[in-house]
């Protein structure tokens, strides 16, 4: 080792963590904290990358001069780089044609979404420049402050939260031109839309209409200030530090625009928010054998922005139409069960409006024929709050999911493979998160979500919070060493930490039906925009399908999509509590280091080997390289792929590789780099060689 490397190594520490010198939880984090504190924030594991959120631009780090140098290199070549895993990405599926995923995870406020919007702005770049290709390329990255502006929060864990999941499918061509591509979306956390805790905030979206539309627009949806709705000051927050929500609502519009959504479009959905707004401030008062409103002003104006009538936009939220053996009547509601009804159509109204906007999206970039794939997936980070409710749960349940995953496809399947091939190895034991997704997603012996399903099944009229009582009680049938019960609720030990959830709204945020005559009213809207939000699919009359189903079945479509490609990883790591620069706390590292399992990961690495192929693979790209088998080998390619390891002039030790069954290991990224340039190298000569005799010749 030279010394300025070993100086280097001291001040900055090792690039990729396979090489450190102890290995241990601490020695992980102490690398991770020299490289953060000079201005470092990405190290690799092997192809994995860790990512540690700076909290500010670093200079030099993300523009275009750093996508030219990441160009066309190997990851050897360069510093460790977002950049460098998409090149890897990229480079891998226009040269082998396999479709490519980015999973990107940490907890929340970890730099997921920073991280992929960064990857495909690196593909946009470094793909082709012709008129349609940019347009494609156009709406791919607008999509993103339009997704963010509808779908993002501030939370107290990150000040631009996503509060949905997205898998971006970007679609090229054969030549690697961007073509197309597909936005599937997860579980929008919807309960935002009507409260928010101290301190967060609703949907951007709100607070960017409020002080972006203009006055014409403000006078007719009845806009005033946050202050002054319901639905926004529950948090008594109202503006965040670095958020311009005046030039980010500009940021919207332009997006909105290059999605092909019309001006009358626009005005619709503006329309519609205000129309949450106001429906949110309508209040319900108890009357003699009544529940009245206490504010007309605000049902009319709701009334009046959804295009309903206000006569019947009461009598649903304070009625509901009940069969009650063959015959109907209609229910008295009291205010508290009014104010429900009433915030359950807001939820839905602003759901599908999110989806209607990711449907717009994807008809914007829709594309036919045959092409390939790189997916980023980037979803809501695991969180603790100090209440955790339903969505808290099916969040950190997509999370063990991608643990999962993780886990199944680097630690798992690894040591599988050396098994079956027959290589010497080392087993190492890691912890698997599969015993909590059981625990969640299990039929039989029926796990959480089962028990749910089964209690919202069996109790049918709003009991007041009481079925969830009996949904705690239900649990009580499971015995697990990762759940505990407690009184109005429960605590998962997940693989990132325990988290106490409150059971209250379980049961109902997992049915999640609307009552048919609310559906009715809304259909009866003179606004065509707003109809359009609930067609008379009758599906309130088909076997309703809960929250909790969705979340599992999508996850589990997910994991298959996933599994189908070539996988490559980002684990984020929030360094702080203090969303601030430079701040960097040990212990919250080392919490985060450990139950992403990164030791496990370098143990996996460091013992394994970097690189495998079937024999007969390997011996077609590399005989060039020995005179014994080029140009024609006779034998099987087994013994020709060893005789070219074997010869003089390749020079690979023999500790560096190993026989399996079917296919050749080489234990080091550098070996099997050092086989490629001497192939480039070879081809070169023989190129010149050629050109030389060619020029003779003439
Ligand atoms: P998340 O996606 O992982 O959280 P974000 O990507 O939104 O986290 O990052 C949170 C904030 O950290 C961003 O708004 C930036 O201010 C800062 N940040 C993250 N990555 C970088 C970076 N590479 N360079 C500079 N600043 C960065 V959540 O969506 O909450 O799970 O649901
Ligand atoms: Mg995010």
């Amino acid at each position: 080792m030279s010394s300025t490397y070993k100086n280097k190594v001291k001040s900055q520490g090792v690039d990729d963590m396979v090489l450190l010198g102890k290995l241990n939880n601490d020695e992980i984090v102490t690398n991770l904290k020299k490289r953060y504190l000079s201005d470092i924030i990405y190290t690799y594991i092997s192809d994995v990358l860790i990512s540690v959120n700076p909290f500010k631009l670093i200079p030099n780090s993300c523009g275009p001069e750093q996508i030219e140098l990441y160009k066309g290199r190997y990851r050897y070549e360069v510093p460790p780089h977002v950049f460098a895993l998409a090149e890897n990405a990229y480079r891998k599926m226009v040269n082998e044609g396999d479709n490519q995923c980015v999973i990107i995870s940490g907890e929340s406020g970890a730099g997921k979404t920073e991280a992929s919007k960064l990857i495909m702005q690196y593909i946009a770049a470094v793909s082709g420049k012709s008129d349609g290709v940019e347009k494609v390329k156009r709406i791919i990255l607008e999509s993103n402050p339009l997704l963010e502006a509808f779908g993002n929060a501030k939370t107290i864990r990150n000040n631009n939260s996503s509060r949905f999941g997205k898998y971006f499918e970007i679609q090229f061509d054969a030549g690697g031109d961007p073509k197309g591509g597909k936005i599937t979306n997860y579980l929008l956390e919807k309960s935002r839309v009507v409260s928010q805790s101290k301190n967060e905030r609703n949907f951007h979206i709100f607070y960017q209409l409020l002080v972006g539309a203009t006055q014409r627009e403000k006078d007719e949806f009845g806009l005033t200030r946050p202050e002054d709705y319901a639905y926004l000051n529950k948090g008594g927050c109202y503006t965040v530090d670095g958020i311009d929500d005046v030039a980010e609502f500009k940021d919207t519009k332009r997006a909105m625009d290059v999605m092909g959504i019309t001006q009358q479009e626009q005005k619709n959905i503006f329309q519609l928010l205000a129309g949450i707004l106001w429906l949110g401030n309508i209040q319900f008062v108890e009357l003699h054998k009544d529940t009245g409103i206490k504010n007309m002003q605000a049902l009319e104006f709701a009334a009046s922005l959804l295009g309903v009538k206000p006569d019947r936009l009461k009598k649903v939220l304070t009625y509901k139409t009940l069969n009650a053996g063959g015959n109907i009547v209609d229910a008295l509601q009291n205010p508290d069960q009014a104010s429900h009804i009433r915030d359950a159509l807001s939820k839905t109204i602003y759901d599908r409006l999110f989806d209607w906007l990711v449907a717009k999206i994807n008809l914007s970039m829709k594309t036919t024929g045959e092409c390939r794939v790189i997916s980023v997936l980037d979803i809501y980070g695991f969180e603790i709050f100090d209440k955790n409710g339903f969505e808290q749960f099916c969040i950190n349940y997509v999370n063990e999911k991608l643990q999962q995953i993780f886990i199944e496809l680097t630690l798992k399947s690894e040591q599988e493979e050396y098994d079956t091939e027959g290589i010497k190895w080392e087993p190492i034991k890691y912890f698997n998160n599969k015993i909590v997704c059981d625990l969640i997603e299990e039929i039989k012996p029926p796990g959480i979500m089962a028990v749910l399903d089964d209690t919202c099944k069996k109790v049918h009229a709003m009991d007041g919070g009481k079925t969830d009582e009996t949904f705690v009680g239900n649990l009580n049938a499971i015995s697990h060493p990762h759940l505990h019960i407690r009184n109005n609720g429960f605590t998962i030990k997940h693989y990132a930490g325990d988290v106490v959830y409150a059971s209250q709204g379980f049961t109902e945020r997992n049915k999640d039906t609307l009552f048919a005559d609310l559906v009715q009213c809304m259909q009866s809207s003179t606004d065509a925009f707003t109809r359009n939000f609930f067609p008379d699919d009758t599906s309130v009359k088909k076997a309703p399908t809960s929250a909790g189903y969705k979340i599992k079945k999508s996850s589990q479509e997910l994991v298959e999509a996933l599994k189908k490609c070539s996988p490559h990883y980002v684990r984020c790591i929030k360094p702080n509590e203090s969303k601030k620069p430079l701040d960097f706390i040990d212990s919250r590292v080392k919490h985060q280091v450990e139950y992403l399992g990164l030791l496990e990961n370098i143990k996996v690495r460091r013992a394994g080997f970097a690189y495998r192929h079937t024999y007969d693979k390997v011996l077609e790209r590399f005989k060039i390289l020995s005179k014994k088998t080029w140009p024609h080998y006779s034998g099987d390619a087994r013994s020709g792929c060893v005789a070219i390891l074997e010869d003089p002039a390749v020079n690979i030790e023999k500790s560096q590789w190993q026989c399996g069954r079917t296919k050749l290991f080489i234990r080091l990224p550098e070996t099997y780099y050092q086989l490629e340039e001497l192939r480039e190298r070879k081809y070169h000569d023989a190129a010149t060689k050629i050109a030389r005799a060619w020029r003779s010749y003439k």
